[in-house]
C-alpha cells in the first residue's frame, strides 16, 4: 500500500505539491518528528505572518523596519548607483520601499519560489516605482540559481531581511552565504537583518503571544497537510509550545500531541505518544560577534552594522 501511494501521489500531485509530500512523510518518520518551516507559508500562513508582525510581542519586524527608516540616508549611501538589488525570497515590500527611496537602483530581482506571488508584488511595485526595472526570478533561493542577464553589468547588492536566516541550522546558513556570495559575484555587497540573543521573556513572548496568533501559524502546517496532502490531523488534538533553547542560541517551536493518536497520511499511519512533539520551526538569534564570525568563515566581510537604541535586532552591510 506504501508502494501505491506513492504512485498514487507521482500522478496526482504538481511538482511543488510532491515535494511537500516527501518532506512532510520524512519528517514524521523522524525521531523526533519535525515538519520544515517553509511549508508554514501557503496563503493562509502567509495571512497569519502578517498579523504576527503586526503583534505587540512580535518586535522584529517593526524593530528592522525602525532601523532602515532611520538609518536609510546612511544605508542608501553604500548602495552603488545603479546597483541590481537582489531580494532573496520576496515578502512584504514596506522594507524594500524604505530602501528604494534612499538609493537609485538600477534593477529589482525579487527571487521568490511562488511565482503568483511575485507577479502581484511587482505589479504593485510598478504604481508607484515606475521607473524601476523589476525581473523576477521564480526560483527556491536556498539552491544556486542565475541571474537576469539584464542586470549582469550592473553592481549587486542582495538583501536578505526578516531574520529568514534565523530559520537555517548553522550549517545552512553558511551555505546560503556561500551560495548568495557565488550568486552575485565579486565586488557584491549583502544586507541582511539578524535578530540578536536576549532576554528569554522576551523571546518566549515574541513566539507564544497572548492573542494566539503563532499557535494559529504553527498549527496551519498541519491544516496545511490535511488540505494539500489529504492528511486526517485532528488540530485541536496539538498544542502551539515555543521554548527557547539558550544552549543552541535558537527559539523552538513545536506541536504537541494532546493524546496517544495515529495520523493517517498518503497511506502511512503516523503513531504520536501523549506529549510527543513535532519540532515544526527553529528560529537562531545570533549575537553581533557570532554573527560576524559565521559570515568571514562563508567567505563575506562585515562592513557595517547597524542595531536599534535597546540592541534587539542588527542589520549587517557584508562585502564580497
Ligand atoms: C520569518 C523566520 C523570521 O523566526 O521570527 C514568526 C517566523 N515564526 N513567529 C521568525 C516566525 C513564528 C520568523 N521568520
Amino acid at each position: 500500500s506504501v508502494h501505491a501511494a506513492a504512485l498514487d501521489t507521482a500522478q496526482r500531485f504538481d511538482e511543488p505539491t510532491s515535494a511537500f509530500a516527501r518532506d512532510a512523510i520524512e519528517g514524521l518518520s523522524k525521531q523526533p518528528k519535525q515538519l520544515p518551516p517553509k511549508y508554514f507559508y501557503d496563503a493562509e500562513g502567509s495571512a497569519l505572518f502578517e498579523q504576527i508582525t503586526g503583534l505587540p510581542e512580535y518586535y522584529p519586524t517593526r524593530t528592522e523596519l525602525g532601523i532602515l527608516r532611520q538609518r536609510a540616508a546612511e544605508i542608501g549611501a553604500m548602495i552603488p548607483q545603479g546597483a541590481a538589488l537582489v531580494e532573496f525570497g520576496a515578502g512584504s515590500t514596506a522594507k524594500l520601499r524604505t530602501l528604494l527611496s534612499a538609493c537609485a537602483l538600477g534593477a529589482y530581482v525579487p527571487v521568490d519560489i511562488s511565482g503568483d506571488f511575485l507577479n502581484a508584488q511587482a505589479a504593485a511595485l510598478r504604481l508607484d516605482f515606475p521607473e524601476l526595472a523589476i525581473y523576477p526570478v521564480t526560483a527556491d533561493f536556498t539552491a544556486p540559481f542565475g541571474l537576469p542577464h539584464t542586470v549582469r553589468e550592473m553592481p549587486k547588492v542582495g538583501f536578505f531581511p526578516g531574520s529568514t536566516i534565523g530559520n537555517f541550522e548553522p550549517f545552512e546558513a553558511c551555505g546560503f552565504l556561500r551560495s548568495a556570495r557565488k550568486i552575485l559575484g565579486p565586488g557584491a555587497m549583502l544586507l541582511i537583518g539578524v535578530d540578536l540573543e536576549k532576554d528569554d521573556r522576551v523571546l518566549s513572548a515574541a513566539y507564544n503571544d497572548a492573542a494566539g496568533v503563532t499557535a494559529k501559524f504553527n498549527l496551519n502546517v498541519l491544516a496545511r497537510i490535511n488540505r494539500e496532502l489529504g492528511g486526517d490531523f485532528d488540530l485541536a488534538a496539538f498544542v502551539h509550545r515555543a521554548i527557547y533553547n539558550r544552549e543552541r542560541h535558537r527559539i523552538e517551536m513545536h506541536l504537541i500531541s494532546r493524546t496517544a493518536q495515529t495520523v493517517h497520511l498518503l497511506g502511512r499511519n503516523i503513531s504520536f505518544r501523549a506529549g510527543e512533539s513535532i519540532h515544526t520551526e527553529s528560529s537562531y538569534k545570533y549575537s553581533v560577534e557570532r554573527f560576524n564570525a559565521l559570515a568571514r568563515g562563508s567567505g563575506w566581510s562585515p562592513q557595517a552594522l547597524w542595531t536599534d537604541p535597546d540592541g534587539m535586532f542588527s542589520l549587517h552591510a557584508l562585502a564580497a
